[in-house]
């Protein structure tokens, strides 16, 4: 295969590109756990490329389903016509989500499916006589995006800090779910402290801002982009009992956690809490068509169409449902199914677990953490240059054969659904050998 001629015009995202052209790291092919770079080499994919191969690279199913929509039907919208896969996806995600959670909207992306998420509670509201709920609740170190709206609830410091004049001001933050000085190492779910860390939201957000101005709360299960942060036991059921006492919303953003990821098709299902909306993607297609998406409690698409006739929610993107990425869905659904995918994160969870906690006592080791399927490890900060450690780690993995993905001085480690044991040994034994070699 060719490398490209000149890397010069492409503007990467999240990327520095200076420095990747310099000295690119060029991906020609992939399947099941591995890429094959432009060296020809082997490297073994432990971030499911950016938390979305949850079926492993290049599946059959998946490939065929493609193909065979691209030579049938290449494109047909959504306003006001429609195609059958459109319709046999959504069934098929509703399905495996929370009972109730029946109703599926598709965009492109997570942080389309934010945005799409934050208008529906907004409207919903206005919608049942309560325009004053117009109010948003985010979480410090949330990723929600890109998007205005999604990026006004996120919490990620250097992706809002330039936008601080632009973002939505009818936005609060709560706390993170992460104590370093006191949870570090803790394994799962820590015991203790998550019902308490939930109720500031009745103790400080509700009473500064008055519920009735409130429209939703947007957290994701388990933090993902913000440097994987898994919530006290309790803290999720606390915050639901929270807002259905105040009648806010609450969505899960699970564009990381769903499709397997902790073992259950969506994190609500771990969890055992109901959210009124759920916004997916990445997995949904196993990250080979781009795909997202907001499933919604019944009642809120009801109270969309009971508001009479005409179009009854005025949003919507000119791919929503494209052909290509609803055959890619159920690709990835038929895929997650036959090979019982969902299950793996459990067969899993132990090894995967003893794998990131043996890294406790290596060098610059300050936190090790891990639910089900998804974990990281996170290093101390080079005095004078925060996230150098984390990037040497991954520079070095990459060119010893593994990928994971460095968040400032996190390292996170989220590989596919088909990894084996063997593959997750490779993983941690490469992460701990190139650990010991950092200064
Ligand atoms: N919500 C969550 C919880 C996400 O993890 C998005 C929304 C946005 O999805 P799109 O498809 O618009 O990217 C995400 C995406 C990282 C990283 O730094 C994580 C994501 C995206 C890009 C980089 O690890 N998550
Ligand atoms: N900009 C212009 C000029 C458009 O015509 C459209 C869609 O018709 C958009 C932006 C939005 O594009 P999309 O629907 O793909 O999000």
């Amino acid at each position: 295969m060719q490398i490209a001629r000149t890397l010069e015009h492409y503007w990467m995202p999240f990327t520095d590109n200076a420095r990747f052209k310099a000295a690119p790291k060029l991906i020609m092919s992939a399947k099941d756990m591995y890429y094959t770079t432009s060296e020809g080499r082997q490297v073994l994919d432990g971030l499911a490329t950016l938390w979305c191969v949850n079926a492993g690279h290049c599946r059959p199913r998946i490939v065929e389903a493609i193909r065979r929509q691209a030579g049938e039907l290449d494109f047909a919208a959504s306003f006001s016509t429609g195609h059958p896969r459109a319709f046999e996806l959504a069934e098929r995600i509703a399905a495996i989500a929370p009972p109730g959670l029946s109703q599926v909207f598709f965009t492109n992306s997570g942080s389309e499916a934010v945005d799409t998420v934050l208008k529906i509670a907004i409207a919903y509201h206005r919608l049942r006589g309560e325009g004053s709920r117009t109010r948003f609740i985010g979480r410090e170190r949330a990723y929600h995006g890109v998007n205005i709206a999604g990026l006004s609830v996120s919490g990620v410091p250097a992706n809002r800090k330039a936008y601080a004049g632009t973002l939505l001001g009818n936005v609060d933050h709560l706390r993170d779910t992460h104590d370093l000085s006191r949870r570090a190492f803790t394994r799962g779910c820590a015991s203790e402290g998550g019902p308490e860390l939930a109720d500031e939201l009745e103790q400080r957000i509700i009473p500064l801002h008055d519920a009735a101005n409130i429209a939703a709360v947007i957290v994701e299960p388990v933090a993902g982009a913000g440097g994987v942060l898994v919530p006290p036991k309790g803290y999720l059921q606390r915050l639901r009992e929270i807002c259905t006492r105040h009648g806010i919303l609450l969505v899960f953003d699970e564009v990381i956690c769903g499709f397997g990821r902790l073992g259950t098709p969506f994190a609500a299902q771990y969890f055992g809490v109901q959210p009124d909306m759920i916004t997916f993607a990445k997995g949904v297609t196993s990250g080979s068509v781009p795909l997202g998406g907001v499933i919604v409690r019944k009642e809120i698409y009801d109270t969309f169409l009971a508001s009479g006739a005409g179009v009854q929610f005025f949003h919507g993107y000119t791919y929503s449902g494209h052909p290509l990425a609803m055959a890619a869905g159920l690709g990835a659904l038929d895929t997650y199914a036959e090979e019982k995918l969902f299950d793996r994160a459990n067969e899993l969870a132990r090894a995967f677990e003893d794998g990131i906690h043996s890294m406790k006592g290596l060098p610059n080791v300050v936190d090790c953490r891990n639910l089900q399927l998804i974990g990281a490890i996170e290093l101390a900060p080079r005095p004078g240059a925060p996230g150098a450690r984390g990037f040497e780690l991954f520079e070095k993995c990459w060119a010893k054969g593994v990928f994971v993905r460095p968040i400032g001085d996190v390292a996170a480690v989220c590989p596919p659904l088909i990894c084996e044991k063997r593959h997750l040994d490779t993983i941690f034994s490469t992460i701990a050998d190139q650990l010991k070699t950092i200064a």
